[in-house]
């Protein structure tokens, strides 16, 4: 954020955006019109216009970028943060820094890729793998298909089924460069979807609730890919993470 860091290229717009976003129109506008009106969107965005997930995003000094739909997003002390936790019948459970704390940590150093195009190499994060928390939970024998994610901003979503949430690469993340994950990069708490582009790494968790089928989430409902693999989804071609 500070003015010693470029800011991010105005005119940026990534070939796959104007399709996306033209996917997006076309979910609810006219054909033809639509088309057009995507693309002339696309490039008539302004200095301070984001390029697309999400807000008005602005460097760091950590090479990340901050990006929120909502602004202000209340900031939450690790010492004061719980999320519900609900099951397919019901059960409700109420999660602490410090059950998670007690659960089995696990560290990952890989890259961060948003779907616009920056990348963050090698970026050690830890936190419980989300396939630890469900056995903690005693949930892993549950009927649900996926898991939905909401975050304490109010507005954003995300979701996964079962088993790419089950994968070795899916975090609940709590420490990243070795300190707890500050409010900026989403803290106290965030998930951490590293072989898929950031939109899915939810910031500012506040609840998961299994489901029995996928929620597409806020970016999705916006016409991004559901599965958003890095390098095969959103029509790009980047490295894996
Ligand atoms: N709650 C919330 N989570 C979010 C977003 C957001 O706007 N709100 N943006 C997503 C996108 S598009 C990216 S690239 C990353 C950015 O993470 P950062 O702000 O820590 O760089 O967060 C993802 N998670
Ligand atoms: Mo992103």
């Amino acid at each position: 954020m500070s003015s010693e860091w470029p800011e991010p290229d105005p005119d940026y717009v990534p070939e796959s955006r104007r399709g996306i976003s033209r996917r997006a129109l076309l979910l609810g506008a006219g054909i033809g019109a639509a088309a057009v009106v995507g693309g002339a969107i696309a490039l008539s965005r302004g200095r301070n216009a984001s390029p697309e997930p999400s807000g008005a995003p602005q460097l760091q000094s950590d090479g990340f970028q901050y990006y929120t739909v909502v602004e202000p997003v209340p900031q939450i002390a690790g010492s004061d943060w719980s999320m519900p936790f609900t099951q397919v019948g019901g059960a409700a459970a109420t999660v602490a820094m410090a059950d998670l704390a007690r659960m089995k940590q696990t560290g990952l150093t890989r890259d961060f890729q948003c779907v616009t195009g920056w990348r963050v190499n090698d970026v050690p994060w830890s936190g419980v793998l989300v396939r630890d928390f469900l056995a903690e939970m005693e949930a892993t024998n549950s009927s649900a298909q996926a898991l939905r994610f909401v975050s304490f901003d109010g507005e954003y979503t995300e979701s996964l089924t079962m088993e790419q949430a089950m994968r070795d690469d899916v975090l609940i993340a709590t420490s990243m460069y070795g300190a707890p994950v500050s409010h900026e990069r989403g803290g106290p708490v965030r998930l951490l979807v590293v072989p898929m582009y950031a939109y899915k790494s939810l910031k500012w968790l506040g609840g998961i609730e299994m489901q029995t089928e996928v929620t597409p989430g806020y970016w999705e409902v916006r016409g991004w890919d559901i599965d958003a693999w890095v390098g095969k989804s959103n029509g790009r071609s980047d490295e894996p993470t």
